[in-house]
């Protein structure tokens, strides 16, 4: 189940597609199967694993979890190298290029590299950039880096092109788990206007307005982590919003 051919060609035709985020160390198995049951029905695109912090969290578990309620892509989505599992489909290699920290942008990839070779799993290069959007989130603070200015829309679209250059697949623009407000409409404008690769939004997403902001504005693909662990149900008004867009082409 190769993800980065759906989600190009997805982006080339236009088409919008929606991940729902898993994180394993707040994990409630109960509304994890709920999700994971429903999510195909709803035509959810992919899941993803993982989170910055890890600290008690199974991630094999919770792939397999995801993936004995639902016949869908699991992309892992690290905080660092220990997070692995060969469960997973595919991996957002993370290089996180709006921070200067070296650990981010080389050393947990040369860490991860011996074991990823054994694994059988899709590695799509991604460059991942933080936004700082009101609060400091658990992944900036873990990174220890300096996330770009919410109003900054033009580091951010440099960078993502940077990342383009340097070989990267996908651009991940993310508010951090949690993050008290999504990234602004500008923002995600102007970096999909300077960029030829996929860009993936996420942190934040709070509501189905919110999603269907991040869409207009731009985003191939939105990530909705932490509203759909609290509350699965709301899975129908995010998707219809998902909907709403691909019916439109
Ligand atoms: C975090 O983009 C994801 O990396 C999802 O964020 O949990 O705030 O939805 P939320």
């Amino acid at each position: 189940m190769n993800v980065y051919p759906q989600i190009l060609e997805a982006a080339l035709k236009g088409q919008k597609m929606l991940a729902v985020l898993i994180d394993p160390d707040r994990i409630d198995p109960k509304k994890t199967a709920l999700l994971a049951a429903q999510a195909a029905h709803y035509g959810i695109s992919f899941f993803m694993v993982g989170g910055s912090l890890l600290t008690e969290g199974e991630v094999s578990q919770t792939i397999k979890l995801i993936k004995s309620h639902a016949k869908l892509p699991v992309v892992l989505f690290p905080g660092n190298h220990s997070h692995l599992a060969p469960e997973a489909d595919s991996l957002f290699l993370l290089s996180l290029i709006s921070g200067r920290n070296p650990e981010y942008l080389i050393g947990q990839h040369v860490a991860a590299a011996p074991r990823l070779r054994k694994m059988d799993l899709e590695v799509i290069p991604t460059g991942y950039m933080l936004v700082l959007c009101d609060n400091l989130t658990t992944v900036a603070y873990v990174s220890q880096t300096l996330p770009i200015p919410y109003e900054k829309a033009e580091v951010a679209a440099n960078t993502a092109l940077a990342g383009e250059y340097l070989g990267m697949r996908l651009a991940y623009l993310d508010g951090g788990s949690g993050a008290a407000k999504p990234i602004s409409p500008r923002m995600i404008r102007t970096v999909k206007q300077s960029i030829n690769i996929p860009l993936i939004i996420g942190g934040g997403i709070r509501t189905p307005e919110a999603l269907h902001m991040a869409f207009a504005a731009g985003a191939d693909v939105v990530v909705v982590g932490t509203r759909l662990e609290e509350e699965p149900s709301l899975i129908s008004d995010f998707a219809a919003v998902l909907h709403q867009f691909n019916k439109k082409k």
